[in-house]
């Protein structure tokens, strides 16, 4: 992978300005400064290596040299995307999810920012945001893809089962194919972020519908209840026994099914 042969792969799609990097600490931290700077909507940080890839709160994202896909994306949101930007992390996870599908694996939206395949990971999603005041100025896509099987962490080392494109299918694409199918599938679904059918497209692709879920954060009780599907906002609804309605917010949310 390099900067020639990125563009060259990207070059049908409407993109700002592609930074790459064979070895990185993070790329949404190098995302984040540019974001701050002057980066262009649509622009990309990808890098072969991540010496300290990060998931929500400072976990670390395993990526070693050559195996996998990761890359930050900067979105400049408009004014009509700004009051939708709590649904940024379901644009990223069908994003991935939908061209998955078509490669005919059964890609799976662990909400709120995995993607799973058969119940387990093979994409990590971070979201993060620079800030102009009050307003969200820009929203960084940091996006983890498990491709070849060095990828995937000990299983040790994992609170959840995870896998890699490679162990799914015997010949999985090369990752620069992948990052051109996810950045199309995410320019198109970007332009519908607003509408209900949104909703419905993210809420058909979620994991464990209709199922028991346990759902536990930082900050409150553990709760259990049947996932029944989404908010306008993107927020988890659930059932619990006694048939009442509970919504999960965004945050550090740990959903595991409970079968
Ligand atoms: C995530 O966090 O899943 C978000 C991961 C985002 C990674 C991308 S790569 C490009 C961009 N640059 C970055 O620095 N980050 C983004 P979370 O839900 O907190 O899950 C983190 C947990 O996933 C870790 O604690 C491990 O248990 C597990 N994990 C680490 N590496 C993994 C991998 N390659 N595959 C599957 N699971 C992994």
């Amino acid at each position: 992978m390099n900067q020639n042969q990125i563009k060259k792969s990207l070059s049908k799609l409407t993109l700002g300005e592609i930074k790459y990097f064979d070895s990185i600490g993070s790329t949404n931290d190098e995302a984040l400064a540019w974001a701050a700077a002057d980066a262009p909507d649509l622009s990309i940080i990808i890098a072969d290596e991540q010496t300290a890839g990060r998931g929500r709160l400072d976990r670390k994202w395993f990526t070693p040299q050559g195996t996998a896909l990761a890359f930050s994306l900067i979105l400049r949101p408009s004014k009509e995307e700004k009051p939708h930007l709590a649904r940024t992390v379901g644009l990223a996870a069908l994003a991935v999810a939908e061209p998955l599908q078509k490669l005919g694996l059964p890609a799976q939206i662990k909400w709120p920012n995995d993607v799973l395949i058969a119940g387990r990971k093979v994409c990590g999603i971070l979201i993060e945001s620079v800030w102009s005041g009050e307003d969200v100025d820009c929203v960084v896509i940091g996006i983890g893809v498990n491709v070849l099987s060095g990828s995937v962490p000990p299983a040790e080392s994992l609170l959840f089962p995870a896998t890699s494109l490679e162990e799914e299918l015997s010949d999985p694409p090369e990752r620069l194919e992948i990052l051109h199918d996810i950045l199309d599938a995410l320019i198109n679904i970007r332009q519908k972020i607003t509408s209900d059918e949104f909703i419905s497209e993210w809420e058909n692709l979620l994991a464990f519908r209709g199922q028991l879920v346990q759902v536990e954060t930082n900050s409150a009780p553990t709760t259990v209840g049947s996932l029944t599907g989404l908010e306008s906002d993107g927020s988890l609804q659930l059932r619990n026994e006694h048939g009442e309605s509970i919504t999960v917010r965004f945050g550090d949310v740990r959903l595991r099914p409970l079968a």
